[in-house]
């Protein structure tokens, strides 16, 4: 087939580890030079019969799950024309069919690029584009949007986009129907060993991951085969899964917390049970939790709140089988973390991560002290940190610092972002993590704040840029605008836009939210409260006081509590 459209070799757009660093984690056994798709075939060969994915009443052993992974891999370059290399966008809910396809890019060495449900035309088109992507992978229609219909759109004007894969009705003509592509094949012998023969490079990229984005639109962060696996190995045997472990997937699978730390693959690659839900609603999870004898899962503070808050009310007999809860991707509070195991009755563990890399887990035997206090420490023996004060200079333990990390799976930059590179990575490779942590004498991390510019919506990261940039081109109202987080009891945090007006106009927090859903952006980006203000407080060199502002609302969204009746 012959293609149309120029799409540039990844490798082009990917910062490597120095080469002494390679030989090292290789040298340690960190970086093994396998395929991941290799290393979960090692695992399902080790208990072929077992049920490795669960989702409502389709239930897969690892035979079948590797089988049809396979068989989805041949399809896509046989029928579909894909190539090693090519880039899919993957917008999918918590399904069977997500594994599927992530196993078979990974068999195959197509590249999934990890998008969310709410992403919307904004955040899709730009991430398509950003990585040539030849096709995407949608839902049909999800709680009441019509994602199909949005792909072909994204098709039509993009220059590299060819397929648009569906699952869930209808199929519409000239999309392809991925459930059915992920059918079992009636030869899978010859099927796989295509793939045995024919695997992707250990230092090849494996997945892209979002940011979680500080500056504009999510930047993409190439995942090698080596790091990933080693990502998601190690984890496994932190969090001690087994082939007795259930896992249960209700954050966004696509999220580098349920897939890889250690998620759906840890599970995988360890000959657990992977458990497919599609929100973490407590009733649902509950009663899932029981009925699949769950063992292991990993929610946000908020959801962690939430499940807190149920249990309390009806008691926590349906999560008899739980003995492990992860919580991360947001502070959780002291106070909170301390009622986990007496109202849930499971272990909790911190877990202060990121999709640049750097894991943080408290572990299953520290003292409670450690457990409810502080954000875990390194996973690795690789993983280098540093704590250090504006001038980059390290700061003793136990003193507030900005976090700087380099590991054997912490890659050295982001996708295509030489600019934005130069200013999250110092020039010896360090990540600026943009988290502001104390470092315990036992190595522990507490993070005490952060210096970037984002706001963390119960564990959704949204950059204030982004919103800026957004009221700026959406509200011709406005002649200035600073986008801050809030505080919020239940999220921790949600996005306030503060706003000057141009004189004679006026706007309204539901015009600007109505302006961001015709513009196809993800609505856990729109502001949830807007102030109009006659000027923005600045810093004395003239910028914007966002830490003034950020004062400002919680103060006045205290008084306005203080005054209800
Ligand atoms: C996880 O990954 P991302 O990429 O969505 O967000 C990373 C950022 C961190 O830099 C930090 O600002 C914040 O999220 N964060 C936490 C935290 N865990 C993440 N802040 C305070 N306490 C925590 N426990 O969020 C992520 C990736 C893998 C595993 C877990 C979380």
């Amino acid at each position: 087939m012959t293609r149309a459209r120029a799409v540039p070799p990844i490798a082009e757009g990917v910062v490597p580890w120095p080469e002494e660093f390679a030989r090292r984690y290789t040298e340690r056994g960190w970086w093994r030079g396998v395929a991941l798709g290799a290393d979960l075939l090692a695992a399902a060969d080790a208990h072929p019969d077992a049920v490795a994915l669960v989702d409502g009443d389709v239930r897969l052993t690892y035979r079948s799950l590797v089988a049809r992974a396979d068989t989805l891999a041949g399809r896509l370059v046989d029928d579909l024309g894909l190539v090693r290399e090519d880039r899919i966008v993957v917008q999918l809910p918590n399904c069977w069919q997500f594994v599927v396809l992530t196993l078979a890019c990974l068999r195959a060495g197509i590249v999934p690029v990890m998008a969310l449900p709410a992403h919307r035309q904004h955040e899709l088109g730009h991430l398509a584009a950003h990585s040539a992507s030849a096709a995407l992978a949608v839902p049909g229609t999800l709680r009441g949007f019509d994602h199909a219909e949005m792909a072909e759109e994204l098709r039509t004007g993009s220059e590299t986009l060819e397929h648009v894969l569906v699952v869930g009705d209808p199929v519409r003509p000239g999309h392809v129907d991925l459930t059915a592509l992920c059918a079992e094949p009636d030869d899978p012998a010859a099927v796989r060993s295509r793939w045995d023969a024919d695997q992707p490079a250990g230092r090849s990229v494996a997945v892209f991951l979002l940011s979680g984005g500080t500056t504009g639109l999510p930047k993409l962060i190439a995942r090698t085969h080596d790091d990933y696996a080693y990502n998601a190995r190690a984890s496994a045997e932190v969090c001690g899964l087994g082939p007795d472990s259930v896992y249960l997937v209700s954050l966004p699978a696509s999220h580098n917390f349920p897939l890889a730390c250690p998620g759906i693959l840890g599970a995988l690659l360890t000959g657990g049970r992977v458990v497919m839900l599609p929100s973490p609603e407590p009733e649902r999870a509950f009663a899932t939790v029981a009925a699949e004898g769950v063992t292991v899962t990993a929610v946000v503070p908020a959801v962690a709140q939430r499940w807190l808050a149920s249990a309390a009310e009806q008691g926590a007999g349906r999560l008899a089988s739980l003995q492990l809860l992860q919580v991360g991707g947001a502070r959780l509070a002291d106070e909170v973390a301390r009622t986990v195991r007496p109202v849930l009755g499971c272990t909790l563990q911190q877990v202060f991560g990121m999709a640049e890399g750097l894991l943080n887990y408290t572990r299953l035997d520290d003292p409670a002290d450690v457990v409810c206090t502080t954000q875990g420490r390194p996973m690795s023996e690789g993983d280098e940190v540093r704590v250090v004060d504006e001038l980059d200079r390290d700061v003793p333990d136990g003193t507030p610092g900005a976090l700087l990390t380099r590991g054997p799976y912490t890659p050295r930059g982001y996708y295509r972002a030489p600019e934005q590179n130069a200013r999250a990575f110092t020039p010896d490779g360090w990540y600026r993590s943009g988290d502001i942590v104390l470092r315990r004498p036992d190595g522990n991390l507490v993070v005490a704040g952060r210096d970037k510019d984002m706001i963390n919506r119960g564990g959704e990261k949204i950059s204030a840029e982004e919103v800026e940039n957004l009221a700026y081109r959406l509200c011709p109202q406005v002649a200035h605008v600073a986008a801050v987080a809030m505080p919020d009891p239940r999220l921790g945090e949600r996005v306030c836009l503060y706003a000057v007006l141009r004189p004679g106009t006026s706007l309204t927090l539901d015009a600007v939210r109505a302006s961001m859903a015709a513009a196809g952006i993800a609505s856990f980006t729109w502001p949830e409260h807007l102030e109009i203000v006659d000027e923005l407080a600045t810093t004395k060199v003239g910028k914007i006081d966002k830490k003034a502002l950020r004062e400002d609302i919680a103060q006045r969204l205290t008084a306005r509590e203080d005054a209800l009746p």
